[in-house]
């Protein structure tokens, strides 16, 4: 019986070394050490032992089994190891590959002037002030001192909804909205870029919609010059330092005096060029003092304040600052034109 244990024992310990699968380990395990195993069998025939055999035989029989648990676990955790490392191998990961290019969008032209534009006159003190795009025919018309039957109230210029409703025609509306909101009792100093909308036909100069920002300073002892300032200031951050500006007298009905501003033309430095026309300058925006009747309609006491505005297009500011020659550029989406001007 000891032979046949020992025997046992080497036989097993020698399958347990050659096999190479958890499952062939599951099936010496069941065949060695099971209830139907040999070692079993050996332990079940010790009734047939005398006194003295028995013990020995026992625990020589748990020893050969302890042997062959041992060495199964043993190789178990082996072959588990091997199959972990494998699987790891298997899914490694190279973090070191380079990433596939994404696209990148970037702001648009429009947005990028008008943040640039907005951040010089944060600068300066002004204030953001944003209104509605469908407007009243008061606060963009009769505020503004273009009363009824004024031709640039023309019905074939706007876009009306009722007779008392329209797409707004400029931003200057939300300047009358504000001044009514301080009610007359405290300084705007303002400026409001938005959409706004006029019934032309396309071409490479007009559109039906376009972007306009408009300023608006109210206090007392505003005077042209500090209107004068701030456009210098503007002209010079926008088109660089060496640009000269000149004011020349304008109409519009909301301000008076009113002058439109010109910058010296960078092509030839002021010499004259097919782009100025010859003239050595180039028209980039309005402006003038706040009309009176404008104040008082706002409730603001003309005799107490006075004001200065002045309007822009940022598109047209964008064509003049980057070249563009069409204005459609700024509306067909065509990510070829908008690419060029996105900062990496
Ligand atoms: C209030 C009082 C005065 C706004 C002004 C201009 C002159 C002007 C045009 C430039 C090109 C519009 O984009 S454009 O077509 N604008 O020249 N705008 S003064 O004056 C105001 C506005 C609101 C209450």
């Amino acid at each position: 019986m000891k032979e046949r244990l020992e025997e046992l024992k080497v036989e097993a310990l020698e399958k347990v070394s050659s096999s190479n699968t958890l499952k062939d380990l599951q099936d010496i395990r069941v065949a060695y050490l099971g209830k139907k195993g040999p070692i079993t069998e050996v332990l079940r025939g010790m009734g047939k032992l005398s006194q003295e055999e028995r013990p020995v035989i026992g625990e020589l029989a748990n020893k050969v089994r302890e042997a062959i648990s041992d060495a199964l676990d043993e190789k178990k955790e082996k072959l588990e190891a091997e199959e972990l490392e494998k699987k790891l191998a298997e899914e490694s990961l190279d973090v070191t590959l380079p990433g596939r290019p994404v696209q990148v969008g970037g702001p648009h032209l429009l947005t990028s002037i008008v943040e640039e534009i907005e951040d010089l006159f944060i600068g300066m003190g002004f204030e953001i002030k944003e209104g509605p795009e469908v407007e009243t025919d008061y606060y963009n018309f009769e505020a503004l001192n273009l009363p009824k039957g004024h031709p640039a109230r023309d019905m074939q210029d706007s876009f009306y909804i009722t007779e008392e409703l329209l797409l707004r025609t400029h931003t200057s509306p939300v300047q009358a909205r504000t001044m009514g909101e301080y009610e007359g009792s405290k300084p705007v100093k303002m400026i409001c870029p938005g959409k706004v909308y006029r019934r032309d036909t396309d071409d490479a100069t007009h559109s039906h919609q376009f972007t306009q920002i408009e300023g608006l300073y109210v206090d007392k002892n505003v005077r042209m010059s500090d209107l004068k300032g701030v456009l210098n200031r503007f002209a010079k951050h926008m088109f660089g330092e060496d640009r000269e500006i000149r004011l020349r007298p304008s109409f519009f009905p909301f301000t008076e005096p009113s002058v439109e501003m010109d910058i010296s033309c960078k092509v030839c430095n002021g010499k004259g060029c097919s782009v100025c026309k010859g003239t050595g300058w180039i028209e980039i925006l309005g402006g003038g003092m706040v009309h009176p009747r404008v104040l008082e309609m706002a409730g603001y006491d003309p005799k107490v304040y006075n004001g200065f505005a002045f309007g822009m297009g940022p598109e047209r500011i964008a064509m003049l600052k980057y070249g563009v020659d069409d204005i459609r550029h700024f509306y067909m989406n065509d990510v070829r034109f908008l690419k060029q001007y996105h900062k990496v």
